[in-house]
């Protein structure tokens, strides 16, 4: 199989300095070194340039912090998967804060009539300008892609809406606001929580998002938020949320993800290396890839 790795120092969808160096904590946590085991043709892009704001703006405009630079940098993203996938290979994405899903869809999508998302955690990035807390884009990027929100997000790469709320699976959550669940009521989208990771365990979930997820999409994106694991497991994120998913759990469903085939596309985001301990949460990500990409003991 052939993959072209893209990175986004983006660090514009929330607060805490530091998620732009995401993609180079990844790879110097050893990921092409660890992919290229398992016999992939990999391919590094480098890095989206990402545009700058004005120092110590507030540079907010309607409750969405960063708009245009975010909006930009993430069409940058979008041309560069779109491309990728044009040349039938698979695109992993590294980030950078979670805003970046934005761009990743908007260039994914467009090759599926019917594309599936797994959405791995803690929170429901449902937010709109009007719901969110924080006015944080990184708090979006799951409303925009179902058409969701300010056009300037909802029109990236032209065409909208990229993704339909019926394909979409969130894995994990444990903080959700109000007008997420609202959302998530709406418009019908399947969410296990830790709940109910807790009651059925990891393996029924993740067995009923494939067969989900199996009878009605034509590709699956798997959008993986660092924070979905336990803070234990991932320190190095900007909004940690106890009581999360464990790194045996998270491997488990990257093992039989893997095992189902049905993965066309994939971003690892979150990754804040100053808040991290000794680039520990760089480590999983690279691990959590290994077993997507199909390591194993046998
Ligand atoms: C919160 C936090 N729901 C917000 N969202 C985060 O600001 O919209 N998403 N951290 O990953
Ligand atoms: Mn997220
Ligand atoms: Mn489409
Ligand atoms: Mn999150």
């Amino acid at each position: 199989k052939q993959l072209s790795v893209i990175g986004v120092p983006m660090d514009l969808g929330q607060m805490r300095r530091g998620v732009d160096m995401g993609p180079s904590a990844i790879r110097y946590a050893g990921m092409v070194e660890r992919l290229e085991q398992l016999k992939y043709e990999i391919e590094d892009l480098g890095d989206i340039d990402i545009p700058r704001p004005e120092p110590n703006a507030d540079n907010r405009q309607d409750n969405l912090r960063n708009l245009n630079e975010i909006a930009e940098g993430s069409s940058r993203l979008a041309k560069s998967v779109d491309q990728v996938i044009e040349n039938k290979r698979f695109p992993l994405v590294l980030g950078g804060d979670h805003s970046i899903a934005m761009g990743t869809l908007a260039g994914v999508a467009k090759h599926y009539d019917n594309l599936g998302v797994i959405w791995y955690d803690a929170h429901g990035d449902l937010n709109t300008a009007d719901s969110s807390p924080s006015g944080n884009i990184h708090g979006m990027p799951l409303a925009v892609s179902l058409g969701i929100g300010h056009e300037k997000l909802t029109g990236i790469h032209d065409y909208e809406p990229k993704i339909k709320p019926e394909n979409v699976v969130i894995i994990g959550a444990r903080s959700l606001d109000e007008g997420e669940r609202v959302l998530i009521k709406e418009r019908g989208i399947k969410v296990y929580t830790m709940h109910e990771v807790d009651r059925m365990g990891m393996t029924q979930v993740i067995e009923e998002a494939i067969d989900y997820l199996k009878e009605r999409t034509d590709g699956v994106h798997l959008s993986l938020d660092l924070d979905g694991l336990d803070p234990s497991d991932a320190p190095g994120v900007g909004t940690p949320v106890i009581g999360g998913l464990s790194y045996r759990e998270s491997h488990l469903a990257m093992e039989m993800l893997h095992q189902s085939g049905m993965i066309t596309s994939a971003e690892f985001v979150e990754v804040n290396p100053i808040l991290d301990e000794k680039n520990k949460t760089a480590s999983v990500a690279v691990g959590l890839m290994g077993s997507l990409f199909g390591e194993s003991l046998k």
